[in-house]
């Protein structure tokens, strides 16, 4: 029989590039959230997924880029950070947009360290394959990439194929974490999460940018099937207030009922959820504002 193997696996790459989007399909669930804006993941998600020969413990992180203002710079700081934890990293590119900045900031990055590096050239959906043997030829110049694997994390096309490249890159190693565990973050975390998700996807312009969801109270109603959730949404002005809550109140009650859904799907059962917004003036901009939201 051959050895059971385990480790730590970061999932690097510039924002938008599908990160989130891959760790949802190597786990079969959603635990991440994802949307078609830049810098959607804030903080370190952790997920296990169990292999019959294997465990494999992924970190999804904060796209890698050069960061302005005091929250971003504090969500790449996190990225860089799981860079150190970890047994293995994939990076991840967006086959769509070869040359990217942030790119070469991960490359020099990556350079500085020790650890076996998988290149997942991502969304290859979206490209032919006439552009696509040239791409990975230049990659494979730029860096010594352990295996390179041109992947759809959205199709899930060769995605089982990116799977066995990290198995084979993983020590022999003790299982980490126990078989029916997905992740260490709890409920409460990604329900806000996926309001906050619901606000990226629903919103457009700076709002997206301007927000950090709590949770103030994910109580079970006793004797009932039933999760009682209030949540507050934060923005950074006054003005963004009527944006989330839109005329009428119909932005709000459309974050509120996507997130509910979501959430119930998550919880299996029925979810009462009240949402507030909240202004906290310029919170992205104060470093005891960014840690208490989480980050
Ligand atoms: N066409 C295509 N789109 C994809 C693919 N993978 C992800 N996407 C889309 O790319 C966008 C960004 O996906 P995310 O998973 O949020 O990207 P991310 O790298 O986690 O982004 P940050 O958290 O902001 O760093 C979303 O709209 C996804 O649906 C893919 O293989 N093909
Ligand atoms: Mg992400």
């Amino acid at each position: 029989m051959s050895p059971f193997k385990s480790g730590f696996v970061a999932i690097v790459g510039a924002p938008n590039v599908g990160k989130s989007t891959l760790l949802n399909e190597l786990l079969g669930q959603k635990i991440a959230i994802t949307s078609g804006k830049p810098q959607t993941t804030r903080n370190r998600i952790l997920g296990v997924a169990h292999l019959p020969g294997a465990q494999l413990i992924f970190l999804d992180t904060p796209g890698i880029h050069r960061a302005k203002g005091p929250l971003n710079v504090r969500i790449v700081e996190v990225a860089l950070k799981v860079l150190r934890e970890v047994d293995l990293v994939v990076f991840m590119t967006d086959a769509a947009l070869p040359t990217s900045r942030a790119d070469q900031i991960i490359l020099k990055a990556l350079k500085k360290k020790r650890q076996p590096v998988i290149l997942a050239i991502n969304k290859v959906d979206l490209v032919k394959k006439k552009k696509l043997l040239p791409l990975i030829d230049q990659w494979r110049e730029s860096y010594p990439f352990k295996a390179i694997v041109p992947i759809s994390a959205l199709e899930r096309l060769q995605v089982d194929e990116l799977v066995t490249e990290m198995v084979a890159a993983l020590p022999e190693g003790p299982r980490y974490y126990p078989e029916d565990s997905v992740t260490d973050m709890p409920e409460r975390f990604i329900a806000a999460e996926m309001i906050r998700e619901k606000v990226f996807r629903l919103t457009g312009e700076e709002i997206p940018y301007a927000v950090a969801v709590t949770v103030e109270s994910f109580k079970e109603r006793p004797g009932k099937d039933l999760i009682d959730i209030q949540a507050t949404i934060h923005v950074e002005r006054e003005s963004q207030k009527p944006i989330i809550i839109g005329r009428g109140g119909n932005k709000l009650k459309r974050i509120g009922e996507q997130a509910r859904e979501e959430i119930e799907h998550m919880v299996g059962c029925k979810v009462f959820l009240t949402l507030w917004v909240r202004v906290q003036k310029n919170w992205t901009r104060d470093a005891g504002a960014i840690k208490k939201f989480g980050y």
